[in-house]
């Protein structure tokens, strides 16, 4: 027994001494080639209006999802449910969030990076690239699919909890709205060194660039490129003919469509993926479609994407936020009883407590309960 505790109590010195935490500055200028990234699939807004979102996947068009019509049976009970629809945290949109509640995102996400590993996600070398780790390991069953929207608003709301519990992060969320800076990502505020650090356009090979400013200046990343661990550099290529399409035309022609599946996809294809590309050029963290959550400006951009997803719902709320589509990575219909994991940094949970962002459902005893300020 004695020796048991003895043996415990070594492993986690050993773990907490070995396991290295974020470096800064520490490998300049380490690009890695295009050859070694895989960016995210886009199509034009042109192209979107022609359905040719709708061909990537297979998708039929203007096919009902049959699952639509289910109707919720509340996990939630009434209480929660009630306590939530009075008190819901806000998430705060960046261009209206205080320079103070900015920082404190920032300030969060820095502490991340400087905690050690859970150990649970090797490689990661410390807390924050334990989440990139996991959404590099879950890239197949997560994209392409039915389960990206889902999936990507609980892992959100993971990192949300991470940084309140890990971190002290007391804060609003901040949301991105892209559409604001359509066409001068590289002028907006969140691009600058007293936030995000620069959005360099590309150098003259194409290549991107080392961020050198701001709050992530030097970072080294050690999750990524695509399936493989190498340190590479925070790095990013502007691509304002990209931002420059996510605007609102693109947002409505994809709210226009009825069925989940059908909006999932445009949305996918569409400013998700152009926004991605935009910030990552062709060889930059963004655009590397397994290891984005490595540039923080990912949590901007995918809450820009769950927003517009909960604005889609708000069209028919009384259907959208009760009933869900599509095809997961397997081939079998996404239902509400389909299981969203995060590798265990949250409890699993089904697609029907995540499906509104108001349910109120407990989840590990945290209600999920949120909504965006518009
Ligand atoms: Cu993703």
């Amino acid at each position: 027994m004695r020796s048991s505790i003895l043996v415990a109590a070594a492993a986690v010195s050993v773990s907490g001494s070995v396991l290295p935490r974020a470096s800064f500055g520490g490998a300049p200028n380490l690009i890695l080639p295009d050859s070694e990234f895989r960016t995210f699939e886009i199509v034009s807004l042109d192209e979107a209006k022609a359905g040719k979102d709708l061909e990537i996947l297979g998708l039929p068009q203007s096919q009902n999802d049959t699952a639509d019509k289910v109707q919720l049976t509340a996990t939630a009970t009434t209480a929660e449910s009630e306590a939530c629809s009075a008190n819901p945290s806000i998430h705060v949109e960046w261009h209206r969030a205080s320079s103070s509640q900015r920082q404190g995102f920032i300030d969060a996400v820095k502490c991340l990076l400087n905690k050690p590993a859970s150990g649970n996600f090797p490689p990661a070398t410390n807390r924050y690239e334990d989440l990139v780790r996991l959404h590099q390991e879950f890239m197949s069953d997560v994209h392409r699919n039915a389960k990206f929207l889902v999936w990507h608003r609980y892992y959100l709301w993971t990192f949300e909890q991470v940084l309140r519990d890990e971190c002290g992060f007391a804060g609003p969320m901040v949301w991105w709205d892209e559409t604001l800076d359509s066409g001068r990502f590289g002028q907006s505020e969140v691009f600058s060194p007293s936030y995000f650090g620069s959005l360099p356009a590309p150098d003259q090979n194409g290549n991107a660039v080392c961020v050198n400013d701001g709050a992530f200046a030097g970072l080294v990343l050690n999750i990524g490129p695509q399936e493989s661990n190498r340190p590479h550099c925070l790095s990013r290529a502007g691509d304002e003919g990209l931002s420059a399409q996510i605007n609102d035309d693109y947002v409505d022609l994809c709210n226009e469509r009825t069925s989940f599946a059908e909006f999932a996809n445009c949305l996918e294809f569409g400013t998700h993926g152009l926004g991605h590309n935009a910030i990552g050029g062709r060889n930059g963290v963004m655009a590397d479609v397994w290891a984005s959550p490595s540039d923080p400006t990912f949590w901007l951009h995918h809450s820009f994407v769950d927003h517009t997803w909960e604005l889609w719902q708000s069209l028919d709320a009384a259907i959208r936020t009760q009933s869900i589509g599509g095809i997961d990575a397997n081939g079998n219909p996404l239902t509400l009883d389909t299981v969203l994991t995060v590798g265990g940094i949250r409890p699993d949970v089904p697609v029907r407590a995540v499906v509104n962002t108001l349910s109120g459902v407990s989840i590990g005893g945290v209600p999920f309960c949120f909504k965006y300020d518009s």
